[in-house]
């Protein structure tokens, strides 16, 4: 397929944290299939992390740890554009035109605004209600046709999706208004503790939640300790919230389908079960690991990805840039 044809893929991760099972299956092990077919750009989006409280610190060694996570999950930089948002000065830019066609009012009803505040009280700042406009200017930037996303992303790419008919209809056609990919199984992986909650990299509770960093002991004892249902039987249903979840995770990481390891567990009980999924979990992410920290030892490298792709990202995101300011009717710079 030429690459005119090709459709376009945007997605992101904020480096706060610990990558956990939940961001792994429900976005960025989606993300390296897509690369044959269609034009797919990566990105860090750090811009987006310093809405919560960040160490200077850490926030620069997650960014280069998410960097490299995201080859040894496997995107190919050399098929997908990989880059670091704050090297890209346009992401800010568009959200502040699109800032001004955003009604505070359907930023304060988002669910990650009003989760996010009750949990930083103390720090509730604009950055944090504003976030979903930033994100719907990565996405519109690129004119992405899909954005691959966990299931809790869906009302922010519900705004990207307005802002981009409405800046669309009160000047003219300027952006694609992107569709979301959100995959079935996956796109919503639970809390170990409680199978009503997403898993969150956030979580304080560390029991709760996998990493792609846990050793083999760890996620083995975190399984062990995972909450169940009540009756034995390992089976997938709305009743049974955290043994469905422990089957998603199961079948996505062994490649079984769920019905046959509803058969394959009949009458075993949990503990075999569980010890089948931290086994298959760890074979899983063990490889992940491995590679990434052979790609953290290999700084050029990284280094030499970054600015091609933030190159590669600029000058689309500057042609989309300089589109929007002229149909404002903002007067482009004398060069
Ligand atoms: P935080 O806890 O800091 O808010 P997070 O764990 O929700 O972070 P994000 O960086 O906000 O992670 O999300 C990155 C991607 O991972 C998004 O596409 C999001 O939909 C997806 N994702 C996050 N948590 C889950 C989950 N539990 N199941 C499936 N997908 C998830
Ligand atoms: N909002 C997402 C991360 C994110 C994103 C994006 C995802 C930022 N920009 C663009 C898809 C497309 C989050 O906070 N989980």
């Amino acid at each position: 397929m030429n690459n005119e044809a090709k459709k376009t893929v945007f997605s992101g991760v904020q480096p706060t944290g610990k990558i956990t099972l939940g961001n792994y299956l429900g976005a960025i092990k989606n993300w390296g299939p897509l690369q044959d077919e269609c034009n797919c750009i990566y990105c860090v989006v750090d811009l987006r992390s310093i809405t919560v409280a960040q160490v200077p610190a850490d926030l620069r060694k997650n960014t280069m740890e998410l960097l490299a996570l995201y080859i040894a999950c496997g995107i190919d930089p050399q098929k997908s554009t990989l880059f670091i948002q704050s090297h890209v000065p346009q992401h800010a830019e568009l959200a502040w035109a699109l800032d001004t066609i955003s009604y505070i009012g359907e930023l304060n009803r988002m669910t990650q605004f009003k989760e996010k505040s009750r949990k930083h009280a103390e720090n509730i700042n604009m950055g944090l209600m504003n976030y979903p406009v930033l994100m719907a200017s990565d996405i519109l930037l690129y004119q992405t046709d899909l954005v691959p996303v966990g299931k809790d992303q869906i009302q922010h790419l519900e705004l990207a999706r307005n802002l981009a008919e409405r800046f669309n209809s009160r000047y003219s056609p300027t952006f694609v208004v992107p569709e979301g990919l959100v995959y079935k199984q996956g796109s919503s992986i639970k809390s170990l503790q409680d199978p009503t909650s997403k898993m969150s990299k956030s979580d304080p509770n560390d029991n709760a939640i996998i990493t792609l960093s846990d050793d083999a002991d760890t996620i083995r004892r975190k399984f062990r300790r995972a909450v169940t249902d009540s009756d034995t039987c390992v089976r997938f249903g709305e009743d049974k919230p955290a043994i469905s979840n422990l089957l998603t995770i199961y079948s996505l990481t062994s490649g079984e389908s769920i019905a046959d390891a509803e058969q394959r567990f009949a009458g075993k009980g949990y503990g075999v079960f569980k010890e089948a999924v931290a086994e298959a979990v760890i074979a899983t992410v063990e490889p992940i690991q491995q590679e990434q920290q052979r790609l953290l030892k290999d700084k050029a490298y990284l280094e030499s990805v970054l600015k091609q792709g933030a190159d590669t990202a600029e000058r689309i995101a500057s042609k989309t840039l300089a589109k929007v300011y002229r149909k404002i009717g903002f007067i482009p710079r004398v060069r």
